[in-house]
């Protein structure tokens, strides 16, 4: 990696801290990612991305802004990115899946509270995020009362803007939700300085939804026995979705997509076609936040697919492309939006309904439902999701966690006896 010190210096970053951050990351990277056996060539770009997590993204997004872009940091899927890219701005989904800043964020947090929450909290109050940093905006939303808490206090110190989300799907929930859609409208046209229109809408609506479909291309392959790809590597490039230039993203995406088809004629899989395959559902699990896939897939077992807003619950639903007028435009986003079958929804019966649909298409031999500790809404419907399951004869187990790696060897018997049973 190039030297990017002075870079991180201007951007305020705590340098010996973000020195140690990197080489854990580098360790915990090499441990479960480079030690795969059978990983695809196109895995080479992503490996390069990660790498360079906080070296040339972080240089591309500063060039941008010296030519006049804005960038805006988002920690939900809930946040219609279309309108950020229509007025030349970028998104950037911001990370909030390491066990950072911990005592910083619990002097101003309870220490009961979700370790995302905890996470995102942490990387700005100890100075480690350069993406959070140069953000011209954070945006957050009120998904969840711990977020929705969380950002009156984050808003000290740096500037936010909160979306109120609707908890329900009535007719006045939409209604709320489209008004809220037209607020952020203005508001990025007042960050930005620009306009806009049907135009530019319509063309951000392409680019979002073709980063969709490749994704969507790449997890349909993942229904093939054997799989090609595993589900560490499948994460880790919806991870890397949330941050990555979109249009340059989604063409390595559909070349990994053509090689692992070319593997899937060869009847060639990352692992053999007797491997216990797992769906993983629940919380999101955001970046660098690896530690239960790679217990999972080091248990024998192989995940299929993530039903999560990092996998299939974001790139499920697209946007109609049709519209032409402003109008239109802004139905289409608001109505693609309130099918996120998100746990903070009540009720929220479609989301059970697609966790056994993915589990049918996906042909898997078990769920594990994860949920971060102190997560209510996943937690809570986790009752719901287990009894719907059993009730389908699909095995399920349902773990709780955080970030820490206490847990690891508790994990690993748990999880290897549920492999067992699936076996
Ligand atoms: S659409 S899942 S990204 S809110 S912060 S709910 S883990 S207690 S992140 Fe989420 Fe949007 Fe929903 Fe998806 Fe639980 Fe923690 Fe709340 Fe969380």
């Amino acid at each position: 990696m190039a030297d990017y010190r002075e870079m991180w210096r201007s951007l305020g970053i705590d340098l010996e801290s973000h020195d140690n951050l990197l080489d854990i990351l580098g360790k915990l990277y090499g441990d479960i990612y480079l030690s795969q056996n059978k990983r695809p060539e196109g895995m080479e770009y992503l490996d390069f991305v990660v790498s360079e997590v906080h070296g040339y993204r972080i240089k591309e997004l500063l060039d941008a802004q010296k030519v006049g872009s804005k960038v805006f940091g988002t920690f939900c899927v809930f946040v219609p990115e279309e309108l950020i890219w229509a007025a030349d701005g970028i998104c950037v989904g911001l990370c909030a899946g390491a066990e950072i800043g911990k005592g910083d964020a619990e002097k101003v947090l309870p220490r009961s509270i979700c370790p995302l929450i905890k996470s995102f909290m942490g990387f700005k109050l100890a100075h480690l995020c350069p993406y959070t940093e140069l953000c011209d905006l954070i945006i957050g939303e009120t998904t969840c009362d711990g977020k929705k808490k969380a950002f009156e206090i984050f808003s000290e110190f740096k500037s936010t803007y909160v979306m109120e989300t609707p908890q329900m799907k009535r007719e006045k929930d939409y209604d709320l939700w489209r008004n809220e859609v037209y607020k952020l409208k203005e508001k990025v046209e007042e960050v930005t300085g620009k306009e806009i229109t049907p135009e530019r809408l319509k063309s951000a609506i392409k680019l979002i939804n073709d980063r969709r479909r490749a994704l969507k291309r790449l997890n349909k392959l993942r229904r093939e026995i054997p799989v090609p790809i595993s589900g560490r590597d499948a994460l880790l490039i919806n991870q890397i979705s949330f941050y990555d230039d979109p249009k340059r993203f989604t063409e390595k995406v559909n070349l990994l997509c053509d090689e692992l088809e070319k593997r899937i004629e060869r009847k060639e899989g990352v692992v053999s076609d007797k491997t216990v395959r797992v769906l993983l559902a629940g919380s999101p699990m955001a970046l660098p936040n690896w530690k239960l896939p790679g217990v999972i897939e080091s248990s024998g077992a192989v995940i299929v697919d993530e039903e999560s807003c990092i996998g299939e619950r974001n790139i499920r639903a697209m946007v109609d492309e049709s519209g032409e007028t402003m109008e239109e435009l802004i139905d289409a986003l608001v109505d693609r939006y309130m099918q996120i079958d998100c746990a903070c929804f009540t009720p929220n019966n479609e989301r059970i309904e697609h966790i056994i649909q993915l589990a049918k298409d996906f042909k898997v031999d078990g769920v594990i439902h994860y949920t971060l500790q102190f997560c209510d809404p996943y937690l809570v419907e986790s009752y719901k999701v287990e009894k719907a399951l059993e009730k389908e004869g699909i095995p399920v187990l349902r773990i709780e966690t955080d970030y820490s790696m206490e847990d690891v060897e508790q994990l690993k018997t748990r999880i290897e006896a549920f492999v067992e049973v699936l076996r």
